[in-house]
């Protein structure tokens, strides 16, 4: 049935826009391909794009942003809840009131000698109870073009909103891209995003963080359901049965790498099947298990390390119909970045359009990106548009630390598990502005993602798992260990195969363990490292559990836990002192 108001409202909604932002004209998007190519076509004639070589990379085409919009500008980004309190410490907080009278004004005009286009998206499979529909306005070309790539646009959208009982709204201009006049504001309350002054796709594609994670896990509390920055994929073995794995890793720590894990040839009969690199909604069905939809389309993916070696799937998915967002530029017309494959070039053009050599710094940005459509990857999930999402068996926090985090262990149970996932933390990374390579707290890699207080994020984690007895269990991982003289310990890519098939194993109740005060870790015999030819030491180093750094690092967990006051659930309170009596010795239950 068609609901005259839900398109009364965008309507409505359309005009009011226009009339603060003042475009010169109004584009509706339907999504289709003739469209796509009418946008690369005015965006290539006006210098937007760069297309590349059309023999090596078809449809492919290379974005500069503005030097000072690379990447998520985390402090100028607002959760705008009437209540300070149910953004929580972890969240930029402004008054409702405060966000339209500050934004507004940037908004008067900005659209001026622009187009408006509206872009109706759909997140997740189409004819999913799980996906949702959301309209973003835009007066960028690339934003609306890309929006093509990571979501299911236009049409099917519009078809969706009719039978919806409402959609996020999601205005966003460039502005002047001045960070001074920079504010990507979330109003979960009326299901609202205000994004100004950035085209960096973290700031602008808004139905990727700013719904996906930030609008959408506040729905998720109120729904019953989660909203996580995780991917999801399906590890095939030996006979063809297929198990779903979801796993959250803060950004630029893997999660594409492992989601389109291609294992070496040791690994005979053993598959990955990518269903999502980024993000996961997940329900638990009338079965009583928890099934992950991925909302997205596309991939919006760091370029840098990027490759054959890490990521082949990756590769082949990225030749054709592609934008490349601040990467380098060889001289016969193809893309760049440190850690492709074959020789360094002698000379390029970096991403900021300037002749670069070898020695002269990095010639991609750091935080360089790639949009490519998820149906290109040769390692997609035959269930990737399956309305019903898939079945989660284990759930995979991990971090990048150079000590504390053994490679893995398995929480004891999903209270534990939850705790595991609040107390985590990880070195940070180029994907947002800021310092690279201090640990921070990222509990369950939300913190720049998570749309309210994480107290009541946590509780609703907890509450989550007395939903039913089929939750998934939970575990830990860290790739990133180093030894004393600072190279990482375990190869990482392909290999780490070894370590979802020892998830697996424990999930059947099959593979080995020993209990340590962290949780369950491997024995040493129950983790194939059989032909890997690991440094002396090695595997003992990565299957340590060292009392002293983890004491401190329990310091550090209470030190975030104060954070929330008396919002805290105490259930974490007391998986804390738990923790603290096993590491002490004196409790071994
Ligand atoms: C991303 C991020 O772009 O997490 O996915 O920054
Ligand atoms: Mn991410």
């Amino acid at each position: 049935m068609s609901s005259p108001s839900a398109r009364a409202s965008l309507d409505g909604w359309v005009e009011e826009c226009a009339r603060l932002t003042q475009p010169d004209r109004v584009v509706w998007c339907d999504g289709s391909e003739a469209e796509y190519t009418r946008l690369l076509e005015e965006m290539s004639r006006d210098g937007t794009l760069l297309p590349l070589d059309p023999v090596t990379h078809p449809g492919c085409y290379l974005h500069r942003s503005h030097p000072s919009d690379v990447a998520r500008s985390e402090n100028l980004t607002f959760i705008c809840s009437q209540n300070r309190d149910d953004a929580g410490p972890t969240n930029n907080w402004m008054s409702p009131q405060e966000a339209r009278e500050r934004l507004e004004p940037l908004f008067r005009g900005s659209m001026k000698g622009r187009a408006l286009y509206v872009v109706p998206y759909l997140m997740g499979p189409v004819g999913s109870p799980y996906s949702k529909v959301g309209v973003e306005i835009t007066d960028s070309a690339y934003v609306a073009a890309s929006l093509r790539i990571m979501t299911r646009m236009g049409r099917v959208a519009m078809n969706r909103l009719e039978e919806s009982p409402g959609f996020v709204r999601g205005l966003h201009s460039l502005g002047d891209l001045s960070p001074e006049r920079r504010f990507i504001c979330h109003f979960p309350e009326q299901k609202l995003i205000w994004s100004v002054g950035s085209g960096y796709g973290g700031n602008a594609l808004l139905p990727k963080k700013c719904f996906a994670l930030r609008i959408a896990s506040w729905m998720a509390r109120q729904e019953g359901w989660l909203a996580e920055h995780m991917l999801i994929l399906g590890l095939e073995e030996p006979g063809g049965t297929v198990t779903y794995i979801a796993a959250a890793f803060p950004s630029a720590c893997g999660k594409t790498n492992l989601a389109m894990l291609v294992p070496p040839a040791s690994q005979k009969g053993w598959r990955v099947w990518t269903v999502g690199d980024d993000i996961a909604w997940m329900h638990f069905g009338p079965d009583g298990r928890l099934y992950a939809i991925n909302p997205e389309a596309g991939f919006f993916a760091v370029a840098p390390g990027t490759s054959a070696r890490t990521n082949p799937s990756m590769m082949a998915t990225i030749g054709r119909d592609t934008i490349y967002t601040n990467v380098a530029l060889r001289p016969d017309g193809t893309p760049w970045w440190e850690g492709l494959d074959g020789p360094v070039p002698d000379r390029a053009i970096d991403w900021q359009g300037r002749p670069w050599q070898p020695g002269a710094g990095k010639a991609a940005h750091p935080n360089s990106r790639f949009t490519a459509p998820a149906r290109q990857c040769p390692a997609i999930s035959p269930k990737f548009d399956d309305p019903a999402g898939v079945p989660i068996s284990a759930i995979i926090f991990g971090g990048r630390r150079g000590r504390v985090a053994p490679l893995v262990y398995e929480a004891f149970d999903w209270r534990h598990g939850v705790f595991v996932g609040a107390s985590m933390g990880s070195e940070t990374t180029a994907a947002a502005t800021g310092q690279v390579g201090v640990v921070r707290r990222d509990p369950m890699a939300m913190i720049p993602f998570c749309g309210y207080n994480m107290a009541d994020y946590f509780r609703h984690w907890l509450k989550m798992g007395t939903v039913s007895d089929e939750a998934p269990s939970i575990f830990h991982v860290n790739w990133f260990q180093t030894g004393p003289d600072g190279s990482y310990l375990w190869p990482g890519f392909g290999e780490n195969i070894r370590v979802l098939r020892w998830i697996l194993g424990r999930t059947r109740g099959q593979a080995q363990a020993v209990r340590t005060p962290i949780g369950h870790l491997p024995t040493p015999e129950s983790l194939d490292v059989s032909g890997l030819r690991l440094s002396e030491g090695a595997l003992g180093y990565l299957l340590t559990v060292d009392r002293d750094l983890w004491k401190t690092e329990l310091e550090d967990q209470a030190q975030f836990f104060r954070r929330f006051g008396d919002r805290i659930p105490q259930e974490l309170w007391d998986e804390h002192e738990r923790l603290r009596r096993r590491l002490d010795g004196s409790d071994e239950s």
